[in-house]
């Protein structure tokens, strides 16, 4: 068998045993597309006007939902009809850190009830594996997956090294809840020991830091092409957010749609000439 990062879309879902992880690969294969859009704007009518206008170009949606500042629990039943309408999963980035006590209250509870509704979330691996056992007790039964924040885009990251192969190790020892990464680089047999041999192992690698226009922002973000990310360090899914709606969360429309279809379009042909498809 090829390499992971050799495989196709389809290949690697018919062998995911995790639900989340599963749906997200056939999505990306049905609708083409291994963009997610990253909806980071402070109003519900901005949010998911945005959402409704990528919706056919993307496989999922990424939130931070906490900074909605009109928040209600209307907002989450518009979303999952946004997701039903346009056939995406939705990737609540909260990045837990805390021990698995609290961050299994954090994410069943609280005002935005996470687990009920996000298909995909992610956790910072620095409390240890503790905080894999508390999630996933609130996540397993509930058919979700988790990311693990392996690397970060921001300059100066501390999250490299050691502290990566730590992440990696991880999620090995954790298949049936964590699903991958967020990392700027495929982590195929990353921190494996001299005596341990390479296993067949499939994690998901979503990398942001992804635009096209900008090498970066005032505050430390760092940006890498669609084709960097996916064709040079192998990673499965471009998550994109100023990129495709700018500064300007009023943006026009027709705007946001032909940059959600560009990121769209330059994500697909990378991963078409890294596993060899022609186009
Ligand atoms: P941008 O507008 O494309 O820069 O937004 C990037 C999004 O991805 C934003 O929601 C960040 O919180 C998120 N992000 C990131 O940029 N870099 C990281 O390493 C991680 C998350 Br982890």
């Amino acid at each position: 068998m090829a390499s992971v990062a050799m495989q196709t879309y389809a290949q690697r879902a018919a062998k995911q045993t995790n639900p989340a992880a599963r749906a997200l690969l056939e999505t990306i294969e049905r609708k083409r597309t291994n963009l997610c859009v990253s909806v980071d704007v402070t109003k519900q009518a901005d949010f998911l006007r945005i959402i409704d206008t990528v919706g056919p170009y993307i496989c999922l949606v990424k939130t931070h939902v906490d900074v909605i500042e009109d928040f209600d629990s209307s907002v989450i039943d518009r979303l999952q009809e946004l997701s039903a309408k346009h056939d995406f999963l939705i990737f609540e980035d909260r990045k837990f850190a805390d021990i698995g006590n609290t961050v299994a209250l954090q994410y069943s509870s609280g005002v935005y009830k996470i687990a009920s509704w996000s298909h995909i979330t992610n956790a910072h691996p620095v409390p240890g594996p503790s905080i894999i056992s508390g999630l996933s007790s609130v996540g397993v039964p509930l058919g979700r997956g988790l990311l693990l924040l392996a690397e970060m885009s921001t300059k100066g990251s501390l999250a490299t090294g050691s502290y990566t192969e730590e992440a990696v190790r991880m999620a090995r020892a954790n298949r049936d809840f964590v699903i991958g990464f967020i990392a700027q680089h495929r982590m195929d047999g990353v921190g494996l020991r001299e005596d341990e041999s390479s296993p067949d192992e499939d994690f998901l690698v979503l990398t942001p830091g992804v635009g096209l226009d900008a090498k970066g922002d005032a505050m430390g973000q760092q940006y890498r092409t669609p084709r960097e990310v996916v064709l040079e360090s192998g990673c499965d899914v471009i998550i994109v957010g100023r990129g495709v709606y700018g500064k300007d969360n009023a943006a026009d429309p027709d705007a946001v749609r032909v940059q959600a279809e560009r990121y769209r379009a330059e994500g697909w042909k990378a991963y078409q000439e890294r596993v060899g498809i022609s186009a």
